[in-house]
Protein backbone atom coordinates (compact mmCIF):
# COMPACT_ATOMS: atom_id res chain seq x y z
CA UNK A 1 0.00 0.00 0.00
CA UNK A 2 1.48 3.47 -0.51
CA UNK A 3 1.33 6.01 1.59
CA UNK A 4 -1.37 8.94 0.66
CA UNK A 5 1.44 11.70 1.30
CA UNK A 6 3.24 10.04 -1.02
CA UNK A 7 0.79 9.68 -3.90
CA UNK A 8 1.10 11.36 -6.75
CA UNK A 9 -1.97 13.72 -8.22
CA UNK A 10 -3.24 13.08 -11.69
CA UNK A 11 -5.32 14.09 -13.94
CA UNK A 12 -6.67 12.08 -16.78
CA UNK A 13 -7.28 12.69 -20.42
CA UNK A 14 -9.56 11.57 -22.69
CA UNK A 15 -10.10 12.31 -26.32
CA UNK A 16 -13.24 11.78 -28.33
CA UNK A 17 -14.11 11.42 -32.08
CA UNK A 18 -17.44 10.88 -33.65
CA UNK A 19 -18.83 7.65 -32.51
CA UNK A 20 -18.47 8.11 -28.70
CA UNK A 21 -20.74 9.44 -26.31
CA UNK A 22 -19.54 11.98 -23.38
CA UNK A 23 -20.87 9.52 -21.05
CA UNK A 24 -19.28 6.45 -22.50
CA UNK A 25 -16.01 8.24 -22.49
CA UNK A 26 -16.47 9.40 -18.84
CA UNK A 27 -17.04 5.73 -18.23
CA UNK A 28 -13.56 5.20 -19.95
CA UNK A 29 -11.40 7.75 -17.75
CA UNK A 30 -13.52 6.13 -14.54
CA UNK A 31 -11.99 2.94 -15.52
CA UNK A 32 -8.29 5.07 -15.92
CA UNK A 33 -8.89 6.65 -12.94
CA UNK A 34 -9.30 3.63 -11.25
CA UNK A 35 -5.82 2.25 -12.58
CA UNK A 36 -4.18 5.47 -11.49
CA UNK A 37 -5.34 4.62 -8.59
CA UNK A 38 -4.04 1.00 -8.57
CA UNK A 39 -0.83 2.64 -9.35
CA UNK A 40 -0.37 5.03 -6.41
CA UNK A 41 -1.93 8.48 -7.74
CA UNK A 42 -4.91 10.36 -6.74
CA UNK A 43 -7.21 11.60 -9.81
CA UNK A 44 -8.32 15.15 -9.23
CA UNK A 45 -9.64 16.16 -12.69
CA UNK A 46 -11.25 14.87 -15.45
CA UNK A 47 -10.67 16.69 -19.25
CA UNK A 48 -12.25 15.11 -22.10
CA UNK A 49 -12.26 16.89 -25.59
CA UNK A 50 -14.06 16.06 -28.59
CA UNK A 51 -12.90 16.49 -32.18
CA UNK A 52 -13.11 15.24 -35.67
CA UNK A 53 -10.10 13.14 -35.80
CA UNK A 54 -7.06 13.05 -33.34
CA UNK A 55 -4.39 15.63 -33.50
CA UNK A 56 -1.10 14.08 -34.78
CA UNK A 57 1.02 16.09 -33.09
CA UNK A 58 -0.17 16.20 -29.83
CA UNK A 59 -3.34 14.18 -29.92
CA UNK A 60 -5.34 17.21 -28.17
CA UNK A 61 -5.47 20.50 -29.91
CA UNK A 62 -3.53 23.44 -29.18
CA UNK A 63 -5.70 25.12 -27.33
CA UNK A 64 -7.17 22.74 -25.24
CA UNK A 65 -3.30 21.48 -24.57
CA UNK A 66 -2.91 25.08 -23.04
CA UNK A 67 -5.94 24.74 -21.03
CA UNK A 68 -4.47 21.61 -19.24
CA UNK A 69 -0.96 23.16 -18.96
CA UNK A 70 -2.63 25.86 -16.89
CA UNK A 71 -4.79 23.35 -14.59
CA UNK A 72 -1.42 21.39 -14.22
CA UNK A 73 0.22 24.83 -13.00
CA UNK A 74 -2.23 26.21 -10.91
CA UNK A 75 -3.07 22.89 -9.25
CA UNK A 76 0.63 21.41 -8.98
CA UNK A 77 -0.34 18.26 -10.60
CA UNK A 78 2.52 15.53 -10.92
CA UNK A 79 0.95 13.53 -13.99
CA UNK A 80 -0.97 13.76 -16.87
CA UNK A 81 -2.86 10.47 -18.19
CA UNK A 82 -4.12 9.94 -21.61
CA UNK A 83 -6.46 7.26 -21.85
CA UNK A 84 -5.34 6.94 -26.16
CA UNK A 85 -1.32 5.30 -26.55
CA UNK A 86 1.19 8.26 -27.28
CA UNK A 87 3.71 8.22 -29.37
CA UNK A 88 7.49 9.07 -28.29
CA UNK A 89 7.15 12.37 -30.15
CA UNK A 90 3.66 13.43 -29.28
CA UNK A 91 5.35 12.84 -25.44
CA UNK A 92 7.57 15.16 -26.14
CA UNK A 93 5.87 17.72 -27.60
CA UNK A 94 3.43 17.50 -24.66
CA UNK A 95 5.73 17.17 -22.26
CA UNK A 96 7.44 20.76 -23.46
CA UNK A 97 3.83 22.56 -23.12
CA UNK A 98 2.38 20.49 -20.27
CA UNK A 99 4.99 21.14 -17.34
CA UNK A 100 4.81 17.58 -15.73
CA UNK A 101 5.40 13.95 -16.36
CA UNK A 102 2.69 12.23 -19.47
CA UNK A 103 2.15 8.76 -19.65
CA UNK A 104 -0.72 6.99 -21.89
CA UNK A 105 -2.85 4.11 -20.73
CA UNK A 106 -0.83 1.40 -21.87
CA UNK A 107 2.40 2.91 -20.07
CA UNK A 108 -0.04 2.71 -16.76
CA UNK A 109 -1.23 -0.76 -16.92
CA UNK A 110 2.26 -1.73 -17.57
CA UNK A 111 3.25 -0.19 -14.48
CA UNK A 112 0.50 -2.07 -12.44
CA UNK A 113 1.58 -5.26 -13.72
CA UNK A 114 5.73 -4.35 -12.89
CA UNK A 115 4.73 -3.71 -9.23
CA UNK A 116 1.88 -6.64 -8.82
CA UNK A 117 4.20 -9.13 -10.61
CA UNK A 118 5.35 -11.71 -7.73
CA UNK A 119 7.44 -14.54 -9.69
CA UNK A 120 10.33 -14.75 -11.67
CA UNK A 121 8.70 -15.28 -14.81
CA UNK A 122 5.52 -12.90 -14.72
CA UNK A 123 8.56 -10.71 -13.86
CA UNK A 124 10.00 -11.32 -17.14
CA UNK A 125 7.39 -11.46 -18.74
CA UNK A 126 6.17 -8.09 -17.29
CA UNK A 127 10.03 -6.92 -18.60
CA UNK A 128 9.60 -7.78 -22.57
CA UNK A 129 6.24 -6.11 -22.23
CA UNK A 130 7.45 -3.05 -21.14
CA UNK A 131 11.15 -2.89 -23.14
CA UNK A 132 9.10 -3.59 -26.33
CA UNK A 133 6.77 -0.54 -25.18
CA UNK A 134 9.61 1.74 -24.96
CA UNK A 135 11.36 0.81 -27.54
CA UNK A 136 9.63 2.48 -30.60
CA UNK A 137 9.21 5.40 -27.80
CA UNK A 138 13.28 6.03 -27.73
CA UNK A 139 13.67 9.46 -28.46
CA UNK A 140 17.08 11.18 -28.03
CA UNK A 141 15.94 13.02 -24.71
CA UNK A 142 16.43 9.11 -23.52
CA UNK A 143 20.04 9.25 -21.78
CA UNK A 144 22.66 6.71 -20.95
CA UNK A 145 20.69 3.55 -20.54
CA UNK A 146 23.80 2.09 -20.89
CA UNK A 147 25.10 3.16 -17.15
CA UNK A 148 21.96 0.80 -16.30
CA UNK A 149 22.23 -2.16 -18.94
CA UNK A 150 25.89 -1.83 -20.06
CA UNK A 151 28.22 0.02 -18.56
CA UNK A 152 31.28 1.86 -19.96
CA UNK A 153 32.32 0.29 -23.01
CA UNK A 154 29.42 -1.05 -24.77
CA UNK A 155 28.99 1.47 -27.42
CA UNK A 156 30.31 0.18 -30.55
CA UNK A 157 32.08 2.00 -33.39
CA UNK A 158 30.24 5.14 -34.35
CA UNK A 159 27.21 4.73 -32.86
CA UNK A 160 24.98 6.95 -31.25
CA UNK A 161 23.48 6.86 -27.57
CA UNK A 162 20.52 6.51 -29.47
CA UNK A 163 21.45 3.27 -30.96
CA UNK A 164 23.57 1.54 -28.51
CA UNK A 165 20.37 2.27 -26.36
CA UNK A 166 18.56 0.54 -28.55
CA UNK A 167 21.03 -2.29 -29.41
CA UNK A 168 20.89 -3.04 -25.65
CA UNK A 169 16.96 -3.34 -25.27
CA UNK A 170 16.74 -5.35 -28.01
CA UNK A 171 19.73 -7.24 -26.77
CA UNK A 172 17.82 -7.99 -22.85
CA UNK A 173 14.26 -8.41 -24.82
CA UNK A 174 16.18 -11.37 -26.81
CA UNK A 175 17.36 -12.95 -23.44
CA UNK A 176 14.42 -12.54 -21.77
CA UNK A 177 12.21 -14.46 -24.44
CA UNK A 178 14.73 -17.28 -24.48
CA UNK A 179 14.25 -17.77 -20.95
CA UNK A 180 10.37 -17.45 -21.17
CA UNK A 181 10.47 -20.36 -24.02
CA UNK A 182 12.59 -22.34 -21.88
CA UNK A 183 9.83 -21.90 -18.93
CA UNK A 184 6.92 -22.82 -21.38
CA UNK A 185 8.25 -25.80 -22.95
CA UNK A 186 9.29 -27.36 -19.61
CA UNK A 187 5.13 -26.03 -18.57
CA UNK A 188 4.63 -27.87 -22.22
CA UNK A 189 5.73 -31.20 -20.97
CA UNK A 190 4.37 -31.12 -17.89
CA UNK A 191 0.82 -30.50 -19.38
CA UNK A 192 1.48 -33.68 -21.80
CA UNK A 193 2.05 -35.54 -18.95
CA UNK A 194 -1.22 -34.97 -17.88
CA UNK A 195 -3.40 -34.43 -20.92
CA UNK A 196 -5.85 -35.84 -20.27
CA UNK A 197 -7.01 -34.70 -16.46
CA UNK A 198 -10.24 -32.01 -16.95
CA UNK A 199 -8.70 -28.84 -16.66
CA UNK A 200 -11.48 -26.00 -16.16
CA UNK A 201 -10.02 -22.33 -16.46
CA UNK A 202 -11.63 -18.69 -14.90
CA UNK A 203 -11.31 -16.10 -17.38
CA UNK A 204 -12.80 -12.40 -17.40
CA UNK A 205 -12.54 -8.68 -16.72
CA UNK A 206 -10.31 -7.95 -14.19
CA UNK A 207 -12.12 -7.58 -10.79
CA UNK A 208 -15.32 -9.28 -11.64
CA UNK A 209 -14.14 -11.87 -8.40
CA UNK A 210 -12.27 -14.59 -10.68
CA UNK A 211 -9.93 -15.73 -7.18
CA UNK A 212 -12.85 -15.07 -4.73
CA UNK A 213 -14.78 -17.51 -6.97
CA UNK A 214 -11.52 -19.94 -7.21
CA UNK A 215 -11.11 -19.91 -3.26
CA UNK A 216 -14.67 -21.31 -3.16
CA UNK A 217 -14.79 -23.63 -5.69
CA UNK A 218 -11.05 -25.40 -4.55
CA UNK A 219 -11.30 -23.65 -0.52
CA UNK A 220 -7.80 -22.01 -1.49
CA UNK A 221 -6.45 -18.47 -0.35
CA UNK A 222 -5.34 -16.82 -3.29
CA UNK A 223 -5.68 -13.05 -2.64
CA UNK A 224 -8.88 -11.30 -3.62
CA UNK A 225 -8.78 -7.18 -3.85
CA UNK A 226 -11.67 -4.30 -4.80
CA UNK A 227 -8.96 -3.44 -7.15
CA UNK A 228 -7.51 -3.92 -10.66
CA UNK A 229 -4.99 -6.55 -11.72
CA UNK A 230 -4.52 -8.51 -8.20
CA UNK A 231 -3.82 -11.22 -9.87
CA UNK A 232 -1.05 -11.98 -12.43
CA UNK A 233 0.26 -15.22 -12.01
CA UNK A 234 -2.13 -18.33 -13.37
CA UNK A 235 -3.10 -20.76 -10.08
CA UNK A 236 -3.93 -23.99 -10.42
CA UNK A 237 -5.97 -26.08 -7.85
CA UNK A 238 -7.59 -29.79 -7.48
CA UNK A 239 -11.40 -29.25 -8.02
CA UNK A 240 -13.34 -31.23 -6.00
CA UNK A 241 -16.18 -32.94 -8.26
CA UNK A 242 -16.49 -36.43 -6.31
CA UNK A 243 -14.14 -39.86 -5.60
CA UNK A 244 -11.04 -39.97 -7.97
CA UNK A 245 -11.61 -37.27 -9.92
CA UNK A 246 -8.48 -35.25 -11.75
CA UNK A 247 -10.21 -32.43 -12.12
CA UNK A 248 -8.59 -28.88 -11.84
CA UNK A 249 -9.20 -25.20 -11.49
CA UNK A 250 -6.80 -22.25 -12.60
CA UNK A 251 -7.44 -18.79 -11.68
CA UNK A 252 -5.80 -16.38 -14.46
CA UNK A 253 -4.75 -12.75 -15.11
CA UNK A 254 -7.53 -10.53 -15.78
CA UNK A 255 -8.24 -8.63 -19.29
CA UNK A 256 -8.93 -4.92 -19.37
CA UNK A 257 -10.12 -2.84 -22.39
CA UNK A 258 -7.24 -1.53 -24.26
CA UNK A 259 -5.02 -4.16 -23.16
CA UNK A 260 -1.52 -3.60 -24.54
CA UNK A 261 -1.33 -6.10 -27.32
CA UNK A 262 2.59 -6.97 -26.31
CA UNK A 263 0.97 -7.77 -22.71
CA UNK A 264 -0.94 -10.87 -24.25
CA UNK A 265 1.65 -11.50 -26.42
CA UNK A 266 4.35 -11.53 -23.47
CA UNK A 267 1.84 -13.28 -21.04
CA UNK A 268 0.91 -16.25 -23.62
CA UNK A 269 2.80 -19.01 -21.46
CA UNK A 270 0.80 -17.68 -18.55
CA UNK A 271 -2.71 -17.71 -20.74
CA UNK A 272 -1.37 -21.45 -22.02
CA UNK A 273 -3.84 -22.63 -18.88
CA UNK A 274 -6.70 -21.33 -20.98
CA UNK A 275 -5.71 -22.45 -24.57
CA UNK A 276 -5.13 -25.90 -23.00
CA UNK A 277 -8.19 -26.36 -20.82
CA UNK A 278 -11.52 -28.23 -21.40
CA UNK A 279 -13.95 -25.68 -20.82
CA UNK A 280 -13.47 -22.03 -20.02
CA UNK A 281 -15.34 -20.02 -17.12
CA UNK A 282 -16.37 -16.68 -18.20
CA UNK A 283 -17.09 -14.32 -15.33
CA UNK A 284 -18.90 -11.04 -15.46
CA UNK A 285 -19.41 -8.78 -13.06
CA UNK A 286 -23.19 -8.48 -13.39
CA UNK A 287 -22.92 -4.90 -11.09
CA UNK A 288 -21.18 -3.05 -13.63
CA UNK A 289 -22.62 -0.88 -16.33
CA UNK A 290 -20.27 -1.60 -18.86
CA UNK A 291 -20.69 -5.50 -18.50
CA UNK A 292 -21.78 -6.07 -22.40
CA UNK A 293 -18.16 -4.27 -23.28
CA UNK A 294 -16.18 -6.20 -20.78
CA UNK A 295 -17.97 -9.23 -22.49
CA UNK A 296 -16.83 -8.08 -25.80
CA UNK A 297 -13.04 -7.61 -24.66
CA UNK A 298 -12.82 -10.92 -22.78
CA UNK A 299 -14.43 -12.38 -26.21
CA UNK A 300 -11.49 -11.00 -28.35
CA UNK A 301 -8.64 -11.98 -26.13
CA UNK A 302 -10.09 -15.34 -25.86
CA UNK A 303 -10.25 -15.45 -30.16
CA UNK A 304 -6.57 -13.81 -30.33
CA UNK A 305 -5.53 -16.95 -27.59
CA UNK A 306 -7.24 -19.51 -30.38
CA UNK A 307 -9.88 -21.38 -27.90
CA UNK A 308 -12.70 -21.24 -30.51
CA UNK A 309 -13.40 -24.45 -30.27
CA UNK A 310 -13.12 -24.96 -25.95
CA UNK A 311 -16.58 -25.15 -23.99
CA UNK A 312 -17.57 -22.06 -22.50
CA UNK A 313 -19.85 -21.63 -19.56
CA UNK A 314 -21.25 -17.62 -19.44
CA UNK A 315 -21.34 -16.83 -15.68
CA UNK A 316 -22.56 -13.61 -14.27
CA UNK A 317 -21.30 -13.02 -10.75
CA UNK A 318 -22.27 -10.04 -7.54
CA UNK A 319 -25.83 -10.13 -8.42
CA UNK A 320 -26.22 -9.63 -4.59
CA UNK A 321 -25.50 -5.73 -6.11
CA UNK A 322 -28.54 -5.50 -8.42
CA UNK A 323 -32.21 -5.24 -8.44
CA UNK A 324 -34.48 -8.53 -8.48
CA UNK A 325 -35.87 -7.31 -11.96
CA UNK A 326 -32.50 -6.23 -13.40
CA UNK A 327 -31.58 -9.92 -12.46
CA UNK A 328 -35.26 -11.22 -13.72
CA UNK A 329 -34.34 -9.36 -17.27
CA UNK A 330 -30.57 -10.44 -17.31
CA UNK A 331 -31.79 -13.96 -16.66
CA UNK A 332 -34.50 -13.60 -19.90
CA UNK A 333 -31.40 -11.77 -21.88
CA UNK A 334 -29.23 -14.49 -21.28
CA UNK A 335 -30.80 -17.90 -20.80
CA UNK A 336 -28.05 -20.23 -21.05
CA UNK A 337 -25.88 -18.32 -18.90
CA UNK A 338 -25.47 -18.78 -14.94
CA UNK A 339 -26.11 -16.32 -12.14
CA UNK A 340 -24.41 -16.39 -8.77
CA UNK A 341 -22.79 -14.59 -6.03
CA UNK A 342 -19.64 -15.66 -4.50
CA UNK A 343 -20.09 -13.30 -1.15
CA UNK A 344 -23.73 -14.96 -0.76
CA UNK A 345 -22.86 -18.47 -2.07
CA UNK A 346 -25.86 -18.17 -4.18
CA UNK A 347 -26.27 -20.29 -7.47
CA UNK A 348 -22.85 -22.24 -6.46
CA UNK A 349 -24.63 -25.53 -6.13
CA UNK A 350 -25.63 -24.97 -10.14
CA UNK A 351 -22.32 -24.19 -10.92
CA UNK A 352 -20.93 -27.40 -9.93
CA UNK A 353 -23.55 -29.42 -11.66
CA UNK A 354 -23.02 -27.33 -14.66
CA UNK A 355 -19.44 -28.48 -14.35
CA UNK A 356 -19.77 -31.72 -13.53
CA UNK A 357 -21.77 -32.65 -16.81
CA UNK A 358 -18.83 -31.39 -18.78
CA UNK A 359 -16.45 -33.24 -16.32
CA UNK A 360 -18.82 -36.55 -17.13
CA UNK A 361 -18.90 -36.28 -20.95
CA UNK A 362 -14.55 -35.20 -20.73
CA UNK A 363 -14.43 -38.55 -19.36
CA UNK A 364 -16.45 -40.58 -21.49
CA UNK A 365 -14.75 -38.78 -24.95
CA UNK A 366 -11.43 -40.12 -23.03
CA UNK A 367 -12.45 -43.82 -21.74
CA UNK A 368 -13.63 -44.14 -25.08
CA UNK A 369 -10.62 -42.93 -27.59
CA UNK A 370 -8.33 -45.25 -25.55
CA UNK A 371 -10.53 -48.19 -25.70
CA UNK A 372 -10.62 -47.80 -29.49
CA UNK A 373 -8.06 -50.74 -31.06
CA UNK A 374 -4.71 -49.61 -31.69
CA UNK A 375 -4.08 -48.56 -35.73
CA UNK A 376 -1.59 -51.21 -37.49
CA UNK A 377 1.31 -49.82 -38.12
CA UNK A 378 1.55 -51.53 -41.77
N1 LIG B 1 -20.68 -7.88 -3.79
C1 LIG B 1 -19.91 -8.87 -4.25
N2 LIG B 1 -18.58 -8.67 -4.37
C2 LIG B 1 -17.83 -9.70 -4.82
C3 LIG B 1 -18.39 -10.95 -5.20
N3 LIG B 1 -17.38 -11.74 -5.64
C4 LIG B 1 -16.26 -11.03 -5.51
N4 LIG B 1 -16.49 -9.81 -5.02
C5 LIG B 1 -15.55 -8.72 -4.72
O1 LIG B 1 -15.01 -8.22 -5.93
C6 LIG B 1 -13.67 -7.77 -5.74
C7 LIG B 1 -12.74 -8.42 -6.75
O2 LIG B 1 -12.68 -9.80 -6.50
P1 LIG B 1 -11.46 -10.71 -6.98
O3 LIG B 1 -11.83 -12.12 -6.70
O4 LIG B 1 -10.16 -10.18 -6.46
O5 LIG B 1 -11.55 -10.42 -8.56
P2 LIG B 1 -10.58 -10.94 -9.74
O6 LIG B 1 -11.46 -11.16 -10.92
O7 LIG B 1 -9.77 -12.10 -9.28
O8 LIG B 1 -9.68 -9.63 -9.95
P3 LIG B 1 -8.17 -9.47 -10.55
O9 LIG B 1 -7.34 -10.61 -10.07
O10 LIG B 1 -7.74 -8.16 -9.98
O11 LIG B 1 -8.35 -9.43 -12.04
C8 LIG B 1 -13.31 -8.14 -4.29
O12 LIG B 1 -13.47 -7.00 -3.49
C9 LIG B 1 -14.33 -9.21 -3.94
O13 LIG B 1 -14.60 -9.29 -2.55
C10 LIG B 1 -19.81 -11.12 -5.06
O14 LIG B 1 -20.40 -12.15 -5.32
N5 LIG B 1 -20.51 -10.04 -4.59
MG1 LIG C 1 -7.75 -12.29 -9.08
Amino acid sequence: MIDPKDRETAVVVGVITKNVTIKKAKTHLDELARLADTAGAEVIEYIIQKRDRFNSTSLLGSGKLLEVAEYVKTHDVDLVIFDEDLTGSQVKKIESIVPCKVIDRSGLILDIFARNAQTAESKRQVEVAQLEYILPRLTRAWTHLCRQVGGIGTRGPGETQLEVDRRLIRKRITELKKRLKKSASIKQRQHDRRHTSFHAALVGYTNVGKSSLMNLLTHSQIKTEDRLFVTLDATTRKLNLGLHSNAVLSDTVGFIRKLPHKLIESFKSTLGVVSESSIILHIIDIHEQDFADQMEVTAKVLSELDTSDIPRITIFNKIDLIERERLAMMKSKFPDALFISVHKKHGIETLNKRIEKFYSNHVKKHISASAKPATKGW
